[in-house]
Order: structure tokens, then sequence, then C-alpha cells
């Protein structure tokens, strides 16, 4: 059996922290044999060319360091100032910065020469998100022949928003020189193919290097997931009763509204308590009787955007205690750090109603954990985006527009007062559609497709080939 080589920007970290995605991988590379190659965290002036290999937890891991120069115009430059940004639709808030890109294609290059000495011939390479579309070119660029897969975790832009990111042109080029280029969702399958189709001779001036012939990638979507009966355990562990207990002391009679989420635009975070806003102004009998909890932990906060995020979080948060506290209340406390999963199990079984607003996500996982972790005799309810990729599979939560905070308190209103029968009867389905989805068999299906024995033959029928367009 071939084995497996995942790439990702990080590797997973010591501890129990590891989230679904560093489980299910472990697992496969566990069964498979391989490792786990990726930036180490470190910063130093002179990297070796060299990785080092370090086994985390039973994990056989190879890591690289980088400059700080190379670091910054690749991570919090090109892949999270430019491509972040115009992947989830925010051209707003991209910065564009010409010499990002050399600094993003310089790391590809630098991870591609480390990665070479190391691979066999029959290994299959899975290349993990954004940071690393040039991988493969640069790995080909070098004569690498084994089968190369990439998955992108965040959603694929819209035609618009592709144009604006310079030199889009070699990045799609780039994903043609992978086989397989696996999506979240059916939704970003479409885009990317929209590109395919759009760059036809008839629509061009005619140059043939202006297109990109996708014959040999194919592209399909691999919905992520969870592992929700792992966070049905998890729910009663010790560890998550014990934050229920300590949250029941002060919840009372009040039901509990809850947000997880990473401090990041694309949540949409003062959307939603601008929603839950309305919900009070609109209702007062829901004064007193229901709390909303926001737990997001500052992430990537050297960008000026996600800190402008923060502002305004904090500032909605104050708008709300200033128009609803009492002395005896408080409608809502935002807790700016993380909790490892037994906590965020016990805080989402607690929950009435899982708030996950998103305005654009790739899948959002936290709607997955937030469905497997509820009492099947008394379940809450998810509020769910229509723009995240779970709304694809999650058809029975209540569906909102995250723009719309009139509908979104309403959504809430409506969760609020849902009878139980019409709550466990939906919850059924959303924790079914969620073992569907679990992020084992994604992990699986997504090698399987990958793997050479299971090539293209052209029967699949949910395989999307992009036929030639050169
Ligand atoms: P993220 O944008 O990080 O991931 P999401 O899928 O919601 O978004 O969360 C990933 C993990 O982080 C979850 O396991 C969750 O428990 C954890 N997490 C989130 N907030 C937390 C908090 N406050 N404290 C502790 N843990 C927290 C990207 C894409 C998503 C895609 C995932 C996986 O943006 O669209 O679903 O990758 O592919």
């Amino acid at each position: 059996m071939s084995r497996i080589i995942v790439v990702s920007n990080r590797t997973p970290g010591k501890g129990p922290t590891a989230g679904g995605l560093a489980v299910a991988l472990r697992k496969t590379l566990a069964e498979r044999e391989g490792f786990w190659f990726g930036w180490s965290g470190k910063l130093v002036e002179h990297p070796s060319e060299k990785a080092r290999f370090e086994d985390i937890d039973g994990l056989s891991v190879a890591q690289i360091d980088l400059t700080r120069d190379d670091h910054h115009a690749y991570y919090a430059g090109f892949s999270n100032s430019i491509l972040w940004p115009s992947f989830h639709l925010r051209l707003d808030l991209a910065t564009i910065e010409a010499h990002w890109y050399e600094g993003y294609r310089g790391v590809n290059a630098q991870f591609a020469r480390a990665l070479l000495p190391l691979l066999k011939p029959d290994d299959l390479i899975w290349v993990h998100d954004y940071h690393l579309i040039p991988l493969a070119s640069e790995l080909r660029a070098l004569g690498v022949r084994n089968r190369i897969g990439f998955y992108l975790h965040i959603p694929f832009p819209t035609l618009d928003a592709l144009y604006a990111i310079p030199h889009h042109q070699e990045l799609m080029r780039d994903l043609s020189r992978y086989d397989l280029v696996g999506m979240q969702a059916q939704r970003d399958v479409t885009a990317f193919t929209e590109f395919a189709e759009h760059q036809a001779p008839s629509n061009l001036s005619g140059d043939p290097l202006q297109t990109v012939d996708f014959s040999r990638t194919e592209v399909a979507s691999f919905p992520i997931g969870s592992d929700p009966d792992a966070f049905a355990k998890l729910a009663v562990s010790p560890a998550a009763t014990k934050m229920i207990k300590r949250m029941d002391r002060v919840m009372g009679v009040q039901k509990l509204v809850l947000g997880v989420d990473r401090l990041d635009y694309s949540k949409g975070l003062p959307q939603r308590v601008e929603a839950y806003e309305k919900l009070l102004a609109n209702d007062s009998r829901f004064r007193r009787n229901v709390h909303m909890l926001q737990v997001a932990p500052p992430s990537r906060d050297t960008i000026k955007e996600y800190r402008e995020v923060s502002d305004a979080l904090d500032a909605m948060c104050g708008r709300v205690m200033g128009r609803f506290a009492e002395p005896d209340w408080s409608p809502l406390t935002y807790v700016k750090r993380a909790y490892g999963q037994a906590s965020l199990a016990g805080l989402y079984r607690l929950a009435k109603v899982g708030l996950v607003t998103p305005l654009r996500d790739g899948m959002n996982l936290v709607a997955h954990e937030y469905v497997g972790s509820q009492d099947p005799k008394d379940p809450g309810v998810l509020v769910l985006s229509r723009f995240a990729g779970a709304a694809e599979i999650f058809d029975t939560a209540i569906l909102v527009n995250p723009f719309d905070t009139d509908e979104t308190a309403e959504a809430l209103r409506m969760a609020l007062d849902m009878p139980l029968e019409e709550r466990i009867e939906r919850w059924q389905a959303l924790m079914n559609a969620a073992r569907r989805h679990n992020v084992e068999d994604w992990s699986k299906s997504f090698i399987e497709r990958l793997a050479p024995s299971t090539a293209p033959d052209g029967t699949t029928r949910d395989i999307l080939y992009l036929a030639s367009v050169a």
C-alpha cells in the first residue's frame, strides 16, 4: 500500500488540543504509513534546506523553518491578506502588495525542495489549503511524478473575486498540476468549473497560452465533517460535565445561545450580536430568560483587518450590554479565549441554540460538533448560515442569511420557542447527516480517489472532469 504524505502550512502540535482533522489524518497515517510535512512554527535567519523528523504523539512529522521575511510575505501577506479575503468574497478587506507573491512562491519552492529527498516513487501526496496552491507545480518542476491531491478547506471564489487576485491565472495553472482537487461543497466545484468554462477559446483573445488545461485534473466535492459520535461521548465526559455544572450555577432558568468561532471577519460576529440585540429589542419576554455566550479567541492578530473586527465586536457587545444589562442580569458574555474540546462539548450540550452564522465558510466544523454534542432526548436547535458549506448537508437546521439580522433574530425566536417534538425531529436528521459526513470517511474517500487503483475510468457519476480548453 502506498504511503501517504500529508502537507500543510503547520504540522499538528502536541497534546489533546488537536482538532478532528488532525485526529482523522493521524489515523490515516497510522493505517497507511507516511508522515506529515510542514512548517515547524520557528522563524530563523538561515533555515536548513533539510527537514527535521520528529515523533509527535506517535505521529511522524517532518518540519522546516522559515525566515521571518519569507513567512510574513507567504502567510500574513499573500495567503491571509489576499487569498483568504478574496476567497471569502471580502475584496474590501484585501490588501495587495506585489512583492508578497514572490515570498509565497518562494516558500512553496522551499517546501518542495525539502520534501523531494523524502519521497518514494509510489507515495501519495496530499496537500492542504490555500497556502500551498503552487506546491504541485514546484514539485513537478523538480521531476516529481507521484499522484498529488489538493484539498481546499475554504470556499472557492466567484469569478469576479478570483480575477481580482494578482497572478490568478498562474494559481489556476498551479491547480491544474494536481491529479485531484477536492472542495468542501458543490457550490465550490461549480465556481471552479465556471473558471474553466469562462476561459474557453471563444471568450478569449485567442492566445492559447492564456488557457489552463484541466484535462488531467479531477475536481470533486468532499465535504469535511467531524466525529459526531466522539462528540456525543465527550459531551457527557467528566470535563464536559464540570463545564456544564459551572455554567448551570450562573445560568439558572436562562436559555443559552452559543457562538464558538475563531475571531475572524468571515464568521459574521458583529452581525450575530446585532441579531441577538434585535431579538431582545423585539420581544421583551426573552430578557432575563436568555443569555448569549460568544467564545472567540483572537486569530491572525498581526493583520489590521483582524484587529478591526475584534474592535467592532467589542463595541457591539458593549452596546448590547449598555442597552439591556441590569444590575442583576447581563444579556451576554464574550470570552476571548480558546477552550479544549471537552469543555466546548459541554457548552454545546448546554446550549439551547447553536448560532453558527458565518458570512461565508468552507464547511464550519462547529456546526458539526454542536450537532454531535446534543442530548438526543432534549436537543438544541442549530441556526446556520446558508453561506457555510455545512448548509448543503444540514438542511433541517434553521437556515439564515447572516447579512439580514432581522431574519437571524426571527430564527433565534423560532429556535427558542421550538417545541420538543420538532427539535428532536430536526436534530435526528442533522445527526444522521453528521454521521454520513464524518471526518474519517472524508479522509478515506479522498485518498481512495487519489490512489492509482481508483484512478479515473470515467464511470463514476459524481466526479467532474473538466474538459481541456487548450
Ligand atoms: P476554521 O475557519 O478554523 O477552519 P471551523 O471549521 O469552524 O473554522 O473550526 C475549526 C475547528 O476549530 C473546530 O474543530 C472548532 O472546534 C475549533 N474552534 C473554533 N473556535 C474555537 C474556540 N473558540 N475555541 C476552541 N476551539 C475552537 C477552516 C475553514 C472551515 C472548515 C475547516 C475545516 O475556514 O470552513 O470547516 O477549516 O476544513
